[in-house]
């Protein structure tokens, strides 16, 4: 073990001197992200596509290269292992998602991987064989953009994934979600289970995407709550006519009343106020031609609460009203509720431990709340979790033009290690 390394334990956890550590991490967030660069702008990589297929195997390669095994499971998570001097050891597992939403940045998910692979090599480079196996997982999918189903593969890991649904789903395009899976090479049962009884804790590293840190000039989140979030697909059907020679009175327009719907669903959330937020992503319009009323509306539904209870009430209220509206105009409704995320609390004890460690490395921190959704949420009812936070600038992500600073992102990564050195390595955490 290095001097200034023991030198930094007896004191504490001071920052390690990793030479070039932040144009490190600037450099692997852009390598990743050449894996479905955008013509559009920004990064689209889609469960299961070819450039899902390349980031996954550019990521296998590089921890091999870095020394780590690797392995998939049977739903395409990646895994890197440090592993432990004590095969029966169990697991402290650190990683995100590596998909994406449509154009979107570089950071989301790719930047917890990324973290995490640094963060292996240093350890093994630095202090050797763990007392438990540390791993670096790359998710493989959170986002819910190219099907309608989220947290892939974070709800494969806990086993409560919904494969009696996947089925009945496929893409925009209609490829079903099976398909894309086998030839993706996954699903044909070559691969290990997914399901893990060994993580001893999950640890994920990724950007605010909000702008409370970069406001308060505070390098580092610490997360004590994950809102709850359900997601529906919302179908409308009415009946194409045409558009000059229907009254208005004798129209069954789907879109119309999709749009009722919609207004009456922001008003109430107007009403509701904060921390209530509901969204309206996607709206999809049959036969979408200029001159006749459309028969068939589809619209996707956001709404997130840090309760649960006001969380369901508002659903259910808005739900209620679209069935009202569907009625009052002559429409039919099919509601599809594809995600019920309940609100979840981190780790306390997890929560304590980082924040030492931010006094021990001098850097500011702050405990807030996360109104994004994460893998930490599904991990968190099944292991002892944590989610830390750095800056989003101008608060800004699910777009080309989400960046974090090298300085902010190398502040997560040491974080990270110290983190990962203290469970991984110490004879008894506590
Ligand atoms: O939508 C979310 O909250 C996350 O970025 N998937
Ligand atoms: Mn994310
Ligand atoms: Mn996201």
């Amino acid at each position: 073990m290095k001097i200034a390394d023991l030198q930094r334990q007896k004191e504490g956890s001071a920052r390690m001197d990793i030479p070039d550590l932040q144009e490190q991490v600037e450099e692997m967030v852009h390598w990743l992200a050449v894996h479905g660069a955008d013509p559009e702008g920004g990064v689209t990589r889609h469960l299961y596509t070819a450039s899902w297929t390349e980031a996954q195997q550019a990521l296998e390669r590089k921890m091999k290269e870095w020394g780590l095994e690797t392995y998939y499971d049977e739903v395409g998570n990646l895994y890197g292992r440090l592993a432990s001097s004590h095969s029966e050891a169990g697991a402290i597992v650190t990683g995100s998602h590596v998909d994406t939403v449509k154009c979107g940045g570089k950071y989301d998910g790719a930047f917890g991987i990324v973290a995490g692979l640094l963060a292996l090599r240093y350890l093994k480079e630095t202090y050797g064989p763990p007392v438990r196996n540390i791993e670096v997982v790359s998710l493989c999918e959170e986002e819910g953009s190219r099907f309608p189903l989220t947290f892939w593969g974070s709800t494969n890991v806990t086993g409560i994934a919904p494969w009696d649904r996947i089925s009945q789903i496929q893409d925009a395009e209609g490829v079903p979600f099976t398909e894309a899976m086998i030839e993706a090479g996954f699903g044909l049962g070559r691969y290990r289970n997914p399901r893990r009884e060994d993580i001893l804790s999950f640890i994920e590293l990724h950007i605010e995407q909000g702008a409370v840190l970069e406001r308060d000039g505070t390098p580092i989140g610490i997360v004590e709550q994950i809102v709850g979030q359900k997601r529906y697909t919302i179908e409308c059907t009415g009946e194409a006519n045409h558009a000059g020679t229907t009254p208005m009175d004798l129209r069954k327009d789907a879109l119309r009343g999709s749009s009722q719907m919609i207004v009456a669903i922001m008003e109430s959330a107007d009403r509701a106020g904060a921390p209530l937020v509901a969204t309206v992503g996607n709206l999809k319009v049959e036969p979408n031609v200029s001159n006749v009323i459309p028969n068939k509306a589809t619209f996707t539904l956001d709404i997130r609460h840090p309760q649960g209870d006001a969380l369901d009430a508002f659903c259910e209220e808005a739900i209620e009203a679209c069935y009202t509206i569907a009625q009052e105009r002559g429409l039919h409704i099919m509601v599809n509720k594809h995600l019920d995320a309940r609100p979840v609390e981190m780790d306390a004890s997890l929560l304590r431990r980082i924040e030492r460690i931010c006094r021990h490395q001098d850097v500011p921190y702050k405990l807030m709340p996360s109104g994004a959704g994460h893998d930490a949420q599904i991990m968190a009812p099944r292991y002892p979790t944590s989610l830390i936070f750095v800056p989003s600038r101008r608060g800004i992500s699910h777009s080309p033009e989400e960046y974090t600073s090298k300085e902010d992102l190398a502040a997560g990564v040491q974080v990270l290690i110290q983190l990962l050195y203290e469970l991984g390595y110490a004879k008894e955490t506590e």
